[in-house]
């Protein structure tokens, strides 16, 4: 092996650093540039095409998964946001420049919908989530101010036992205390989970923390 230099060394790590600045800023204008509603599934009938590579948004019912997508694409009214829990009733596909859908979902565990609507939103998710092959990465939205609830692990399970990879994003985190010690329990906890990634994201939509992070690594799942 031929040795290498100090400075070859050194203009290695200036070009790999100038190759992830390059890339952050390629998948920040992404975001910031067309994004179009697509359609809203209540039906896996109505699904759309399967052409592109696809992320989904998860997580108990108000965590602010509809938030999110709408401060990554930094328009406020993308997806619809609602103090009342269940406002998002359907599969909402979002298109990002012809690259990529971001799929918003309905909450799970929300006790005031009906009993027939939980259970056919329950089963819309489980299927779409379990048949998608497009599906890059599930994103699994859990409240900052809350920690991960039996819902979550009951969704973490589901994905584990369908081989579909999923991500752990904590939000509200403006407002949530404790933050390192939750992350902690929770990396323990993911060590037993087998599709799920052992990091965890740290978001508020509110303040835009963690919002460019999130851009560059919903580019990469979905530029592999
Ligand atoms: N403080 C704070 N509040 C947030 C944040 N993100 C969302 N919220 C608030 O949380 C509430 C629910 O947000 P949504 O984005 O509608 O939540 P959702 O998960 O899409 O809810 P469903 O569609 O009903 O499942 C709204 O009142 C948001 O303003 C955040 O980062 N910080
Ligand atoms: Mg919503």
């Amino acid at each position: 092996m031929p040795e290498i230099s100090q400075d070859q060394l050194d203009a290695k790590l200036n070009k790999d650093e100038a190759i992830e600045k390059e890339l952050n800023e390629i998948s920040r204008k992404l975001f910031l540039g067309d994004c179009e509603f697509v359609l809203g599934v209540a039906d896996l009938k109505q699904l759309p095409m399967a052409d592109l590579p696809e992320v989904a948004f998860v997580g108990r019912s108000n965590v602010g998964k509809s938030s999110l997508i709408n401060a990554l694409v930094q328009r406020k009214l993308m997806a619809r946001v609602s103090n009342t829990p269940g406002r998002t009733q359907q599969l909402n596909f979002f298109n990002l420049g012809g690259h990529f859908h971001m799929v918003d979902m309905p909450g799970y565990g929300y006790a005031k919908v009906s009993k027939e609507d939980r259970k056919s939103w329950d089963s819309l998710i489980k299927d779409y989530l379990r048949g998608r092959e497009t599906l890059r990465s599930v994103f699994i939205l859990i409240d900052g101010r809350h920690g991960l609830k039996d819902s979550d692990r009951e969704m973490m399970k589901m994905l584990d036992e369908s081989a579909v990879s999923y991500r752990l994003v904590l939000t509200k985190c403006d407002k949530g205390k404790g933050l390192n010690d939750m992350c902690e329990s929770i990396l323990k906890e993911l060590e037993s989970h087998a599709a799920g990634f052992n990091e965890i994201y740290r978001t508020s939509s509110l303040k835009n923390t963690g919002i460019d992070e999130m851009r560059r690594m919903i580019y990469d799942v979905t530029h592999v």
